[in-house]
């Protein structure tokens, strides 16, 4: 059995309380500008830049630390045409059969559809992998824990530092996405997770009309305040609408 080794934490900053407050709004400032984006310029991204990002993402809290992540960067142009082709076949065969219709009427307001021309345009792609288990090197295979959670953060925290860095993003999930294995040459033991867009919006970009929750929507403080209010006889309590911005 491995022994567990600790170490100071000596990277912690504690913040003074206004400037705890001041880097929340600041980044709730920034993170509310990101949108899906899906019509792209071909202008190139700067690779240490892709770089960086994918490193931030490797940052994630994550299963038993085993990472169970891989990241494939595509900018050839010949490779995006075999993934285009490859994700429009299974868009096609979705959207024309297998989705259900109230599936279809939940995505009406997106405008989305079976041409996936943004994995062409955009500069680019960047696949992103689960590694269910590790293969080791005697063949024996090592169980990787809670993968679909460990993936999903890091590929939110890649998709914030893309943003952060002046980049947009497509998250794009064409199913199944078996063909990423084979295109990309990824072994048996990854799992394609989803296929991130990544590059400039084009200067003529829209967006859909659409817009997030508010605060007291998709959050509920409990505990005192919850019984404060519970005395009171409304139950447990709803975050109040503090600063709700127009969206
Ligand atoms: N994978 C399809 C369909 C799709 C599904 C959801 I849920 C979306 O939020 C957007 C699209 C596509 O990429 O078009």
């Amino acid at each position: 059995m491995t022994e567990a080794r600790f170490v100071p934490h000596r990277d912690y900053v504690r913040l003074p309380e206004d400037e705890m407050r001041s880097r929340a709004h600041g980044f709730y400032e920034l993170v509310r500008r990101r949108r899906t984006i899906r019509d792209y310029s071909s202008e190139p991204v700067p690779t240490d830049v892709i770089e960086d990002c994918i490193l931030a993402a490797g940052t994630a809290p994550n299963g038993a630390n085993r990472q169970p992540w891989h990241f494939v960067v595509v900018t050839d142009p010949l490779l995006k045409g075999k993934i285009r082709s490859a994700a429009e076949q299974e868009e096609r065969e979705f959207y024309e059969h297998r989705a259900p219709p109230e599936w279809l009427e939940a995505l009406a307001p997106l405008g989305t559809g079976p041409e996936k021309p943004f994995l062409e345009t955009a500069p680019v792609l960047i696949a992103i992998f689960a590694e269910s288990y590790e293969l080791l090197p005697d063949g024996n295979k090592l169980k990787n824990y809670y993968v679909n959670e460990s993936v999903g953060i890091a590929t939110g925290i890649l998709i914030t530092a893309l943003h952060n860095a002046g980049l947009a993003t497509l998250t794009h999930t064409p199913s199944p996405m078996g063909f990423l294995n084979e295109l990309l040459g990824r072994p048996q033991n990854e799992r394609p997770f989803l296929l991130l867009v990544v590059g400039f919006p084009a200067e003529d970009a829209t967006v859909p009309d659409i817009v997030k929750k508010p605060l007291d929507r998709i959050a509920t403080f409990a505990g005192e305040r919850a019984r404060e209010a519970g005395a009171k006889g409304q139950g447990p309590m709803r975050a109040t609408a503090r600063r709700q911005p127009a969206s």
